[in-house]
């Protein structure tokens, strides 16, 4: 069961366990790498606060990234403004990398006036036209038919936009996953492929998902590149989602990337992995955290101070505590919200229904509805 997927086959830049670098380190600005660091940082903090917050009953679910930042940011940071992101469930650290204000991200895990789509989403499905991101589906791999979609559009518009479309491997079970495949390669479409393969989908463990040589190698199908990368290595994440970019851009079409990662936690705030792991057959290797790794590399280069990191952190943090008070003080999204935002001109009969509801603007749902 420890078998996973053996390091050697993947692409690296940061050394691990004596397995030598495959690729160059990606050319990136100081700053570049400051603000995929710094995101990194987030998303571990956001995720030890969450579980927090959902034990004390404060949000109702939570879906952790623990292990996973490296995957999240090396691969999310390659997206330009104008690029489409279709997650799945572990990205909200691509929406934050890209300007989502923790408010916001908040506000959707409150399900409050502060959330984007007002509260009419399960919690952990975040949602930004400004940030261009759209929900996760929760139907596994829907996502995906619906990225190609979109970069179908975009290609035969002649709109500069490449569409990133995140799986887990579980999802590389899903009709959908292989449909969307073929498509995007027949049509050449410009969209990423980027699974995330975290070894486990809930309580199925990789080695039940499939019975071919990991993931990438399914690419080979659909007429695609796949490029199986170590995804705890934030620099061959990056390196190797700006080679699949760059194809995208040359009007060279799709691409799939296989992040092979640990999912740390449980599935979500609801799972107990102890009921169906054993943790000492874990693979050594994927437990190396990924922040350590990067840490190691931004302090040997001289770009990631001690004391910079000190006051990075100080600064998430202060943001993260001041965004929450604000968050959870803010009011359930207004009753009359579920008449107005149906339709553009509401149409008689909910226009009537509204009447009938009363007068209630308190925001709060609970009980003033006569259901
Ligand atoms: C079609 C469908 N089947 C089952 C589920 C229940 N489900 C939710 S998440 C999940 C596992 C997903 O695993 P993976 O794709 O590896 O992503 P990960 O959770 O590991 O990030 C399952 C089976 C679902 N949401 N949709
Ligand atoms: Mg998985």
């Amino acid at each position: 069961m420890a078998t996973h997927r053996n390091p050697a086959d993947l692409v690296r830049v940061l050394p691990l366990d004596g397995l030598p670098a495959t690729t160059a380190a990606p050319q990136l600005t100081a700053q570049q790498h400051r603000d995929m660091f710094r995101s990194m940082l987030l998303v571990r903090m956001l995720d030890e606060k969450m579980l927090l917050l959902q034990r004390q009953g404060r949000i109702a679910f939570f879906g952790p990234s623990a292990g996973q930042e490296a995957a999240i940011i090396g691969s999310g940071s390659v997206a330009r403004a104008q690029d489409w992101i279709f997650p799945a469930l572990r990205e909200a650290g691509v929406a934050l990398h890209r300007g989502f204000p923790l408010e916001q991200y908040f506000g959707q895990l409150f399900g409050n006036v502060l959330d984007p789509q007002k509260g009419r989403q399960q919690p952990m499905h975040f949602s930004s036209a400004a940030v261009h991101q759209v929900s996760l589906s929760s139907p596994i791999a829907t996502q995906l038919p619906q990225a190609v979609g979109a970069a179908y559009a975009a290609k035969l518009r002649g709109d500069d936009v490449v569409v990133f479309g995140y799986l887990g491997d579980g999802a590389t079970s899903e009709h959908d996953f292989h449909c969307a495949l073929n498509f995007a390669g027949v049509w050449k479409a410009p969209v990423l492929f980027i699974c995330q393969n975290n070894g486990w989908a809930i309580s199925v463990p990789f080695e039940k998902q499939t019975a071919s040589d990991g993931i990438a190698v399914k690419a080979a199908a659909y007429g695609m590149p796949g490029i199986a990368v170590d995804g705890n290595d934030v620099l061959a994440v990056r390196a190797a989602t700006q080679m699949a970019m760059d194809r995208a851009l040359r009007g060279e079409g799709p691409a799939l990337l296989e992040l092979v990662t640990w999912r740390r936690g449980g599935h979500s705030s609801s799972d107990d992995p102890s009921r169906y792991r054993d943790e000492a057959s874990i693979p050594a290797w994927v437990l190396i955290d990924p922040i350590e790794r990067y840490r190691d590399y931004l302090r040997a280069n001289n770009i990631v101070s001690a004391a910079e990191e000190q006051t990075i952190s100080a600064a998430l943090k202060s943001a993260m505590d001041a965004a929450l008070v604000t968050a959870e003080a803010a009011p359930g999204p207004a009753m009359d919200t579920l008449f107005t935002d149906v339709y553009a001109t509401i149409p008689a009969h909910l226009q009537r229904q509204m009447e009938s509801a009363g007068s209630d603007t308190s925001g709060r749902a609970e009980g003033a509805f006569p259901l």
